[in-house]
């Protein structure tokens, strides 16, 4: 998801040249490097041949089937951006302004009693409200390699979600993966190696699923960079030219494991694959997808992603978010009533209209939504602050939080048992703290628009998967606390008034990174980091240079790496600092020596090009630590390196199987439909008839006539 109101006006200013405004977006392909190729992969297959969906989809099938056409219609669009659910009078705040309250908004069929389903961000906690849990990031619950945790995380979060009144949330990130080390949105996710990141996906989505609420698995597939990604005007979204294999194992293994644990919604990309853009690319949606993965779930497009009518409809999207084309605001739709023409002059199947709105409803009673009715309530909290009705909003959050962060900090070099600092060095010393990042923006640390900035203490990156912080203990603070005497230089370069410091006083020096969504540039980086490299921002690499030359005890964060550990970001790090926790994270991807220890196709951004960007996966199977071992290159920190403060040792270990490694070929995926099956349909005489996979067929027919949806007559 990407917009804010900053660049509400801008569109405005660009709606003026709407005629034109889908020419790039909907013109002939640009062609891709030979050997890729976007292959088409017709018709869509039917949801409701998965038996832990079947329930889900009789019930879905009985609704949807006494739907008018207009009334299917609304229910696979958004309303429009900023538009949607109408807050009462007394819930409105500056944040929800007063026509939006989620960031997606779908339309309702008030007659049946389906509601308007309200889509929110963040990644990391509800976005756009006040009396969150600002958790830890994807980056930082990856660096867990724990699973529990991750589960707790994702339970903590979904509850915050139930209470807020939402039903589906805008997470988790997969894609990026983490290919490119600049890439602005790998924090969001869990770690580049697929496995990682498909486990934590998956503990993720059933936490929040438990808590019905529907999980949104994104972005579906190859956005491992934020320039460039759009569709508009005068530029295609780049193309992520992947081959099949690597596709499967690595980019896609996380959207497998989601579906495996029945995702009920899947997120298209920004970008193109081989040429086709994502939110209407046949071959991976229906084919890759609905067919192969057996996803029985919702497609949606992300944020004005949506460039073309009756294709995408055809190439398997099912909900188009947030309902606008991609020049929003003037009340323009690729859908809606023009969903409802092409449907009434033939270019779109009502069958295929019928499975859009079957796999949306069919989401929503999977997830119990209909016995748990909700309705946005994101600012009730401001007039009710100590009264129980809003319990789920707010739960426990520090305690919780705390947990989290203290078992993710990752200890990457600690020479001599340096630290913990009160068995070592600090014993009667002095203690000095440099750099800005120690402390809290002092404008507030929500006081920059989805964090595009990097003042103070960095617990977040910037973009729509942020959450507003309801505070933020941050670490100087903390520090205080165990050291009343610290003195704080609260700059990033080097006090020239320092003197020399005794023998055993200590420094800390705090230095940070940032990275974000493309809808921001913060110092010059695009959400990726084109302008500040690898480097650390505000010189950073200097600050500890200088202070290192002067003191004997510098200890230096970058090396007990915080990540980016949301509120709690002081107390977790004293914890670990002063040794009452042990640090327990690993690192969730590898850091090398040096940029070019990988390949240019992985550790360079595209650049600017006239007519699409082709960002080709050339690397293959080999990135992060797989091309480092491939290469014999020796990383600076191992994927899966972590310290902590015990030693151990073990010797002659070895290794046995336990279970024979499977045959060469995994076994084959069970039939769609084994036959047809009629579901009876009580009082109202209504039966679904589900044809074979080869049919795929998906209609409503009436019991008393035997009559189906468009003149068709079921075989008995
Ligand atoms: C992209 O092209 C490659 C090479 O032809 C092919 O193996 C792969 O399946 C294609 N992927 C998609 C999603 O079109
Ligand atoms: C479409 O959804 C909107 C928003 O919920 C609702 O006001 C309208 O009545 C719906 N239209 C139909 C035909 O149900
Ligand atoms: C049907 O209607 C859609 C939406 O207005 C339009 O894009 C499409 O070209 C039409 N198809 C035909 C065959 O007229
Ligand atoms: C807010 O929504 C939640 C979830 O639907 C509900 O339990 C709670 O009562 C609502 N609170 C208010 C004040 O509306
Ligand atoms: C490891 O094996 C060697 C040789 O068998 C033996 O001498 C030694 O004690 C073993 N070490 C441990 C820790 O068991
Ligand atoms: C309990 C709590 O944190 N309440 C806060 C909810 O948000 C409002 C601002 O929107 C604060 O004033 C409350 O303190």
């Amino acid at each position: 998801m990407a917009y804010s109101a900053a660049s509400a006006c801008l569109w405005l200013a660009l709606g003026s040249l709407a005629p034109a405004a889908l020419a790039r977006s909907v013109g002939p392909r640009d062609a891709v490097p030979a050997g890729y190729h976007a292959p088409s992969y017709y018709p869509a297959p039917h949801g409701g041949w998965v038996d832990s969906w079947r329930e889900a989809y009789e019930k879905a099938y009985a609704l949807v089937s006494q739907m008018t056409l207009a009334e299917k219609v609304n229910i696979t669009s958004g309303t429009g951006i900023y538009m949607g659910y109408v807050p009462r009078r007394q819930d409105r705040t500056w944040l929800t302004g007063p026509y939006r309250v989620c960031v997606g908004n779908t339309g309702s069929v008030d007659r049946l009693g389906f509601p308007q389903l309200c889509l929110q961000d963040g990644a990391l906690g509800v976005g756009s409200a006040d009396n969150i849990t600002a958790f830890p990031a994807g980056i930082t619950t990856g660096a867990t390699f724990d699973k529990a945790l991750m589960y707790a995380r994702a339970v903590a979060m979904g509850k915050e979600f139930r209470g807020k009144g939402t039903h589906v949330h805008l997470g988790p990130s997969v894609g990026p993966l983490g290919r490119k080390p600049l890439g602005g949105r790998n924090w969001e996710g869990f770690g580049s190696d697929p496995v990682l990141q498909a486990k934590a996906a998956a503990l993720h989505i059933q936490g929040i699923q438990e808590q019905g609420v529907i999980a949104t698995i994104k972005h579906l597939i190859g956005n491992e960079q934020e320039m460039f990604r759009m569709y508009h005007i005068f530029q295609e979204g780049y193309s992520a030219n992947i081959d099949d294999r690597t596709l499967h194992e690595l980019y896609l293994w996380p959207f497998a494991e989601a579906v495996r644990v029945g995702v009920g919604a899947v997120m298209t990309a920004y970008n193109a694959v081989n040429g086709s853009a994502c939110s209407q690319n046949s071959y991976l949606i229906n084919g890759i997808l609905k067919d192969e993965l057996g996803f029985q779930g919702m497609v949606m497009s992300d944020w004005l992603s949506h460039i073309s009518g009756v294709d995408s409809a055809l190439a398997g999207l099912d909900l188009n978010m947030p309902g606008d084309t991609n020049i929003p605001l003037l009340g323009n739709s690729l859908w809606m009533y023009e969903l409802t023409r092409s449907v009434l002059n033939g270019s779109v199947p009502v069958d295929r209209l019928n499975d859009m709105a079957t796999r949306v409803v069919a989401a929503w009673y999977k997830l119990g939504q209909d016995k748990n009715p909700r309705r946005p309530n994101f600012s009730s909290h401001t007039r009710n602050r100590d009264g129980p009705l809003y319990p789920g909003a707010i739960f426990s959050p520090s305690a919780q939080v705390n947990w989290f962060v203290n078992d993710a900090i990752t200890l990457l070099k600690n020479d001599g048992g340096f630290l913990p600092l009160t068995a070592g060095p600090l014993r009667g010393g002095k203690l000095s703290v440099f750099g800005t990042d120690a402390q809290v923006n002092k404008n507030g640390p929500n006081a920059c628009m989805f964090r595009s900035c990097n003042r103070g203490t960095l617990g977040m990156g910037w973009g729509s998967g942020v959450a507003e912080y309801p505070y933020m203990d941050d670490p100087i603070t903390a520090i205080r606390k165990r050291v009343p005497d610290v003195k704080f230089y609260d700059t990033d370069s080097f006090p020239w008034f320092f003197g020399q410091p005794a023998d055993d006083e200590v420094a800390l020096v705090f230095l940070s990174s940032d990275a974000g969504e493309n809808t921001f540039t913060v110092e010059g980086n695009h959400g990726d980091r084109d302008a500040s490299q690898l480097a650390a921002w505000h010189g950073g690499d200097k600050l500890v240079q200088e202070a290192a030359k002067r003191f004997r005890n510098v200890v230096v964060v970058a090396v007990l790496f915080a990540h980016l550990p949301g509120q709690e970001a002081g107390e977790s790090l004293t914890n670990v600092l002063f040794g009452d926790v042990s640090p327990s994270g690993h690192l969730p991807y590898t850091i090398t020596r040096k940029a070019s220890d990988l390949p240019d196709s992985v550790a360079k951004l595209k650049g600017f090009a006239f007519g699409q960007v082709q960002d080709t996966y050339s690397e293959g199977l080999y990135i992060d630590y797989r091309y480092l071992n491939k290469k014999g290159i020796k990383p600076r920190f191992a994927f899966g390196h972590g310290l902590g403060y015990t030693t151990f040792s073990f010797a002659n270990a070895s290794i046995r199987a336990v279970t024979a490694p499977l045959s060469a070929t995994p076994p084959p995926p069970p039939p769609k439909a084994a036959s047809n099956w009629v579901v009876p349909r009580g009082q109202g005489g209504f039966k679904a008839w589900i044809g074979e996979a080869s049919d795929k067929l998906f209609l409503a027919c009436d019991t008393e006539t035997g009559k189906c949806e468009n003149g068709l007559t079921p075989p008995v």
